[in-house]
């Protein structure tokens, strides 16, 4: 007998579907939350999924069984379990699960009050599970999915009989080689269901995906797939009274391309700094023209192409004064979520003078790119492949794809996202080469109206000239450099001195730049973890972009003070990486005043 097995089996993405345009059917009634309190129960032995023989447990936790008479044994009871918030990530909500990384399952039931009808389709919605979970409905396993940031849908037409529903979720999110993001990464690993859950149902032909931007020629481009009985379907896209495109035959995830429309259709470009929206309408219409689905967006129009080393926007040269960010709210070291997080990060994006925001280093909350169209902010949108991936892994490939469909099938129609990022750090070799070329094919794949980047990882050198010869560079629009001049290697005096040149002739952004520093400890400029002393770097990197002549913008490292296992002195990091402009509380370092008067006095 074998005691050693372990029934989970490889993890693959299964039963799922992407359904976007959440927004338009929260707005159309077609949504019910499934967020608030929901039971937990921690199982680092996956006791709830495999027994002890290592075969599958089909009396599993995700069954949600209730003793029926006194002498029935059942070992787990999810309504005297831990509670635990959603969305949110459960190590800020549970001292005990601070550092947990494994599996926890959720349990959430939740009322039916008429069941939907044969005319009505019903998904599950997930916003972001991180990293891989299983879904189960009344306990019966749907779906399994792969990949912390991304949304995706589980169908469960036919499944919601009116009365109440156990909905449970195996969350797991132990780090793992065979994962993307992998074994190490400089954030906190928050597990859970990080952002919503909702209940959407839909007609029976409904739209499942659409989206329209402005190609880097100004032409309208976009694409509209549809699901369910698409016979006589047709479809229409409207920008706002104009119709733009017409009578397109309904076909089942079909990107395809309409161009302007009738005419030449001019509308009023959306720019950094001065966005503009236009109210945007998919429809299907049926042979005696009554619309069966409509969903609606506001979207804003603009170009963005390079020449040289220059980004243009809307056909101007435009400089990205940008700021990195990641994914954890204003205050509490906790991961971030909905409106009034993105609100308020970006309010200090704002106020800092940028026009560009790096979204590192995952698919950030839908609520992220919403506000920055709304601020006029241009973004970098980025994928979690992060240092250490085992690049050679076909499945690891797989799942690599799978989370770039999920990133740019959300966001294609966000004037705001203007590049998109397929890797962070990694080093060059035949595997990585390969892997994160085929992320950027597929990028022009589904979003041939964007940019593509790698923020690249750049080594110290003697030499005051860094010449960039990564071979990822041939395969990127802009490429992206990381590099720690005056805190990781090299001397603040050189820093201005120093320059970068690559064999692509191509905008470099410096993706990252900076140094730590602790909210409220002062000192001279050469005391390192003053607010001084990063002053001092921010001060010597400014004067080196300035001279940069290739320099197509910045986003320095990082907004915001954020938690990560890997910084752990005591009285100055306190498991925190400080490299923020603003402490992990809000409080503004001297950087941040130090990068804003830059920004404002900008060319
Ligand atoms: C980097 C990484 C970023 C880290 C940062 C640091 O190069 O891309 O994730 O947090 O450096 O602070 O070391």
């Amino acid at each position: 007998m074998e005691f050693t097995g372990n029934a989970i089996g490889p993890e693959r993405t299964t039963g799922t579907t992407l359904l976007t345009n959440l927004r338009s059917r929260r707005a159309a009634g077609q949504v019910t939350s499934l967020d608030g309190t929901w039971r937990a129960i921690p199982d680092p032995y996956n006791t709830g999924y495999v027994n002890i023989l290592g075969e599958r447990n089909t009396q599993g936790y995700f069954r949600d069984f209730k003793p029926r008479n006194p002498s029935d044994r059942v070992e787990y009871d999810f309504d005297t379990s831990m509670e635990i918030e959603v969305p949110g990530d459960w190590n800020t909500q549970h001292p005990e699960l601070h550092f947990y990384e494994d599996t926890i399952w959720y349990r959430r039931l939740f009322e039916v009050a008429d069941a939907p009808g044969d005319d009505q389709r019903s998904f599950l919605s997930f916003g972001a599970v991180n990293h891989t979970c299983r879904v189960f409905l009344d306990g019966e396993e749907l779906a399994c999915h792969v990949g912390g940031f991304g949304g995706f849908a589980v169908e469960v037409s036919g499944k919601l009989s009116t009365g109440e529903h156990s909905l449970v979720v195996m969350v797991n999110n132990r780090r793992e080689a065979d994962r993307i993001p992998a074994m190490r990464t400089d954030w906190w690993n928050f597990g859970g269901i990080t952002r919503s859950v909702e209940l959407v149902t839909v007609p029976a032909a409904f739209i499942r995906d659409s989206w329209i931007a402005m190609a880097p020629n100004g032409d309208i481009i976009g694409g509209v797939s549809a699901d369910g009985d698409l016979d006589g379907l047709t479809v229409r896209v409207e920008v706002n009274e104009i119709t733009v495109e017409d009578g397109h035959p309904a076909e089942a995830h079909k990107a395809y391309q309409f161009v302007g429309g009738p005419g030449t259709v001019e509308f009023e470009r959306w720019r950094p700094g001065a966005p503009v929206l236009h109210s945007v309408y998919f429809r299907l219409v049926d042979a005696n023209g009554n619309t069966v689905d409509t969903v609606t967006d506001h979207v804003g129009f603009r170009t963005v192409r390079t020449e040289g080393t220059q980004i243009f926007v809307n056909d101007e040269p435009t400089f990205c004064k940008g700021i990195s960010i990641h994914g954890e709210g204003p205050s509490g070291g906790k991961r971030a979520h909905g409106e009034d997080d993105a609100k308020e990060l970006l309010s200090w994006a704002v106020e800092l003078g940028a026009n560009f925001v790096r979204l590192g280093h995952y698919q950030h909350d839908e609520a992220m790119v919403h506000e920055a169209d709304r601020l006029g902010l241009m973004v970098w949108g980025e994928l979690p492949v992060y240092w250490g991936i085992d690049f050679g892994n076909e499945a690891v490939l797989a799942n690599g794809l799978e989370q770039a469909d999920e990133l740019v099938v959300r966001d294609r129609s966000r004037a705001s996202v203007i590049l998109w990022s397929a890797a962070n750090e990694t080093l060059p070799g035949d595997d990585r080469n390969r892997f994160i070329r085929t992320l950027l094919e597929r990028f022009k794949e589904l979003d041939p109206t964007r940019l593509v980047t790698a923020a690249l990882l750049t080594l110290p050198s003697n030499d005051p000239t860094v010449h960039i010869d990564d071979p990822l560079g041939e395969h990127v629009d802009v490429i992206g450099v990381n590099q720690y001049l005056g805190w990781y290697y090299g001397n603040r005096e050189d820093i201005a001195a120093t320059r970068w040149t690559s064999v692509f002739a191509k905008p470099i952004i410096f993706s990252e730049l900076g140094a730590g520093a602790k909210f409220g400890h002062h000192g001279e400029a050469d005391e390192i973890w003053t607010e001084e002393f990063q002053a001092a770097v921010y001060d010597a990197q400014i004067e080196m972009v300035e001279a940069q002549t290739e320099c197509a913008g910045v986003s320095p490292w990082i907004l915001k003070d954020f938690r990560t296992p890997m910084r752990t002195l005591p009285g100055i990091q306190d498991g925190y990486n400080r490299k923020g402009l603003v402490s992990e509380e809000g409080q503004k370092k001297l950087a941040f005043h130090t990068l804003q008067t830059y920004y404002n006095s900008f060319r």
